[in-house]
């Protein structure tokens, strides 16, 4: 079996739009998410590394999609956060094309994460993305994110509120608690990688 290394990932290239992406082969994984949710954090956690991908206290921060490679032919993506109150009405509707744009056409694209802050999970925006991914048949592993600000106990309230109200829907969901800070749920996050990465789209 072939082991990932996940602290070797480097970066590739930053895409302002869907032409942009290196080609289209081998196999992709994107972290989605409202700004703000932890999706860069979650990456630099990941692998270990600081500065990878850019955070930021300011909501939008991520503007244009980022690769990383983990080794040749295994990506990740980091994606511009949605959801942004602040965002012009244009900008929302351009991410939403992009979005929707590259869950339908990216043939490498073989898992989404979508990263939820754990105080405010599955607001309308990321049910849309859901559904979106399991209409396009592509597996979701939800994390939820900052789960260093709550109890233990609150914790899992909140792992079960969104367990049960995930469980309707049709899709191939699974969902852990996670924290960059305090590291929690990355070792679930790298065997979901390495799961990913040892089967392709076919
Ligand atoms: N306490 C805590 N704070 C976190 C955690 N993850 C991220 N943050 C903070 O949340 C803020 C946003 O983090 P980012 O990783 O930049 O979020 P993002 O989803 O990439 O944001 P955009 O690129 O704007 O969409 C930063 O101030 C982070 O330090 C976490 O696990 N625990
Ligand atoms: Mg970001």
């Amino acid at each position: 079996m072939f082991i990932w290394h996940y602290h070797l990932t480097r970066f590739i290239t930053s895409a302002p739009n869907m032409h942009c992406l290196p080609d289209d082969t081998g196999v992709e994984v994107a972290f989605i998410g409202r700004s703000n949710s932890g999706k860069s954090s979650a990456l630099n956690a990941l692998t270990n590394q600081k500065n990878l991908a850019r955070t930021s206290k300011t909501p939008g921060s991520t503007k244009f999609i980022n690769l990383f490679q983990v080794s040749e032919g295994y990506r990740l993506t980091d994606l511009p956060g949605y959801g942004y109150s602040k965002t012009s009405h244009n900008t929302k509707v351009q991410w939403n094309s992009l979005f929707v744009n590259y869950l339908q056409s990216r043939q490498s694209l073989r898992g989404l994460l979508i990263l939820m802050d754990i105080r405010h999970p599955l607001k309308k925006i990321d049910l849309h993305m859901i559904l979106l991914a399991i209409q396009n048949n592509i597996e979701i592993l939800i994390l939820l994110t900052k789960s260093d600000k709550l109890s233990y106990s609150s914790n899992l309230i909140q792992l079960n509120k969104v367990r049960k109200e995930t469980a309707v829907l049709s899709g191939k969901i699974k969902i852990e608690l996670f924290s960059a800070t305090k590291k929690i749920g990355v070792d679930k996050l790298q065997q979901q990688l390495n799961i990913w990465y040892q089967s392709p789209n076919l």
